[in-house]
């Protein structure tokens, strides 16, 4: 999942207050037992005179127990976003990989532009669940730390043993974590044949599109950007707004095709992006994409949203092939309003 400023970039501390309220809703969910949250036991007492003097609203309450989680992160990034690549990152994925029934939580870090052009990194985190409300840096131990230039993140069991592996999406491909089962974890994005995605990836996804036993991975791509020749804020037309200069893009940047992996099920994979259908031949702005039978002929699609431009909604159509069929599902395009 990753978390993009889809509003409006000329107003770059969205992302960080959209994060907030992600990460606070977040915690509160994670903070009961899911299977006790489950399964809601009954009122058995009519209500005390505290739950009658409780507001009245149907909304939920929700309270932001970050402090008390014991959950220390900061997604550096920049919060002067010169740069599109400064305001576009920051991503979180679930994922229990100790399979003790309680969910942990991986969160994405990135650089600034300074940083990254001084070789120095952004540190990525996991934490563990302890069961209690609480949460452990467990980042060092299981191997984490520092993917890449992380975007987002998807958890699947790629090789089929039971432990749930890592992805990262990252300005400049693609991560594969393999989970040792032991609290650690091996990156294995050359053996694994991902080490040859490049570009700026964004929303990936795990699916299997093949029903045949391996999930499969979609990784769409964004904007087509060098690091050693950015847009400077107001240097072009499309980097105005109403005369005041802002940052450049997505609009007047070159874009970047989206791949498909199909999991060879001997921990290899393969890009099938082309004959699949789905290599997204003019370069759309993709941001995130989501895997879901929407059609409920039992064969995976996947949808993919584009910034500013069309989306995808890829049918499955079974044979290794998609057809994209966004206009007709009337989810191409949004009424346009700015
Ligand atoms: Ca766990
Ligand atoms: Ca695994
Ligand atoms: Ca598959
Ligand atoms: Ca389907």
């Amino acid at each position: 999942m990753v978390l993009p400023d889809m509003l409006n970039q000329i107003h770059p501390y969205k992302v960080l207050r959209f994060s907030t309220v992600a990460l606070a809703a977040l915690l509160c969910a994670l903070a009961f037992n899911p299977a006790q949250a489950q399964q809601p036991k009954a009122a058995t007492h009519p209500p005390t005179s505290h739950e009658e003097a409780a507001p009245a609203t149907d909304l939920p309450q929700l309270v932001d127990i970050t402090a008390k989680t014991g959950i220390h992160f900061t997604h550096l990034s920049s919060p002067e976003n010169k740069y599109i690549v400064e305001s576009m990152s920051g991503g979180v994925a679930l994922i229990d990989y100790d399979r003790d029934g309680w969910p942990d939580i991986f969160f994405t870090n990135a650089p600034d532009v300074a940083m990254s052009l001084a070789g120095k990194k952004a540190r990525s985190a996991l934490f563990h669940n302890n069961h209690d409300g609480t949460f452990t840096d467990v980042t060092d131990k299981a191997g984490v730390a520092f993917p890449c230039w992380a975007m987002g993140a998807a958890v699947g069991d790629f090789n089929n043993d039971g432990w749930p592996d890592l992805a990262v999406s990252c300005f400049g491909g693609v991560v594969l974590y393999r989970n040792n089962g032991d609290g650690t974890f091996t990156d294995v994005t050359k053996q694994s044949g991902l080490s040859t995605d490049a570009g700026w990836a964004t929303g990936i996804t795990f699916g299997d599109y093949d029903n045949d036993g391996f999930v499969d991975l979609f990784v769409p791509h964004y904007v087509d950007l060098n690091l050693n020749d950015l847009p400077t804020l107001g240097s072009k037309k499309t980097c105005l707004y109403h005369e005041i200069a802002v940052q450049c893009g997505p609009r007047g940047l070159n874009g970047s095709s989206d791949n498909l992996y199909h999991n060879n099920g001997n921990g290899t994979f393969t890009d099938v992006s082309k004959e699949a259908g789905v290599s997204d031949p003019d370069k759309y702005f993709g941001l995130t994409s989501v895997w879901s039978d929407f059609n409920d002929d039992g064969k995976l699609d996947l949808f993919v949203t584009n910034d500013g431009e069309p989306n995808y909604l890829y049918r499955n159509d079974g044979n290794g092939k998609f057809t994209d069929v966004a206009y007709a599902a009337g989810v191409a395009v949004n009424s346009g309003r700015h």
